[in-house]
């Protein structure tokens, strides 16, 4: 029987939000009384919070902005430069499940949300665990500007300027024992500040994630603070977010509060709720199908030109060499 893979973006928006739509029978009895169709249109409801403002970013460490671009990481396309994602479009699809399942309203939900002061703890199988304020790593850590590929596993993808440091330097601070061999991330809590953890209330809040160790202290493997020459904007991950370039975008967590240098492969948001669909590498690869969908192509947000998925989203040379065991496997939660 021949089936028809289907692109998610051939689908109406209010059809398909593919890592929300999956929830299996046993989850959604857990979850309670809500439907199939609830789940999908849940990011519609937002009652409660309608008269939340986006507030803009506090001018407050903006001196730091822009940070002088690192040339060494551009993206090229037959020698040239590939022209920037619009700024408007980077910083207004945002997939950001604590505010809302609905991309285009998350920019209008952060405004409760309290970025600044802001505490990351850094703790777990190293010599010198530390709480450290956000102020003080923007402080210790040398800023620089990186333009990357950015991959969402739904297929949209975009090219995006991304002001940060190398996490390698960051975990270097607190001197990582032999023990630790993999680095488990965990997102903000604070439902009086986000909708989304009472509203989607079966999801294992915070929001986690995890890599292993040495692809954490992977040179392109940054804490992002900023993008376009500016501080983070809340919908983007303020103040400050993973970005790992050759992986899906669900593995480059947002607002980060804590760091666990760890001995075993952690648990992730997204491969605790549906393993099929969410592997825990999630490395970027146009041969390996979402169950749901192709992964041969990609759309660039805006304006959704369609272009070849690149393999590890095009840093092979670059990370190929961080995965020598593995061989093409079909299915995500084998997949390298
Ligand atoms: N805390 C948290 N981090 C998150 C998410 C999320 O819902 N919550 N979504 C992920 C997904 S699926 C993607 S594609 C990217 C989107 O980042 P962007 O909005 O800056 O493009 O953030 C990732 N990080
Ligand atoms: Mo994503």
């Amino acid at each position: 029987m021949f089936i028809k893979r289907i692109q998610p973006w051939s689908h109406p928006d209010s059809a398909i939000t593919p890592e929300s739509a999956y929830l299996n029978r046993r989850d959604l009895l857990r979850a309670g009384a809500i439907s199939a169709a609830g789940l999908i249109l849940s990011g519609l409801d937002r009652s409660s919070f309608a008269d939340d403002k986006t507030i803009p970013p506090k001018k407050k460490g903006s001196s730091y902005y822009p940070a002088k671009k690192n040339k060494a990481y551009r993206v090229l396309e037959k020698g040239k430069d590939v022209t920037l994602t619009k700024e408007s479009a980077a910083t207004g699809y945002n997939n950001f499940y604590e505010f809302s399942t609905n991309k285009e309203q998350v920019k209008k939900l952060v405004g409760k949300f309290e970025t600044d002061p802001w505490k990351l703890r850094i703790h777990g199988l190293c010599k010198k665990p530390m709480t450290i304020d956000f102020s003080d790593i923007l402080k210790k850590m040398p800023l620089e500007e990186r333009t990357y590929r950015f991959r969402c596993v739904e297929a949209w993808a975009m090219v995006v300027p991304w002001t940060g440091f190398p996490l390698s330097k960051l975990l270097a601070l607190v001197e990582p024992t032999s023990k630790a061999k993999f680095v488990k991330f965990t997102s903000f809590k604070n439902e009086k500040q986000a909708p989304g953890f009472k509203q989607y209330s079966y999801y294992p809040w915070p929001y986690f994630e995890g890599l292993r160790l040495d692809e954490a202290q992977h040179d392109l493997t940054m804490i992002a603070t900023g993008i376009y020459g500016k501080p983070l904007p809340k919908q983007n991950g303020a103040p400050l977010r993973l970005i790992v370039p050759w992986k899906y975008g669900f593995k480059s967590i947002k607002s980060i509060v804590d760091i666990e240098l760890v001995a075993t492969q952690p648990k992730t948001f997204w491969n605790s709720l549906a393993s099929d669909e969410y592997g825990f590498y999630a490395n970027v690869n146009p041969k390996v199908p979402h169950p749901r969908w192709s992964q041969a192509s990609e759309r660039m947000i805006p304006d959704n030109s369609v272009r070849k998925t690149e393999l590890y989203n095009g840093y092979a040379d670059q990370v190929a060499k961080l995965y020598p065991n593995k061989t093409m496997k079909k299915s995500p939660r084998k997949s390298h």
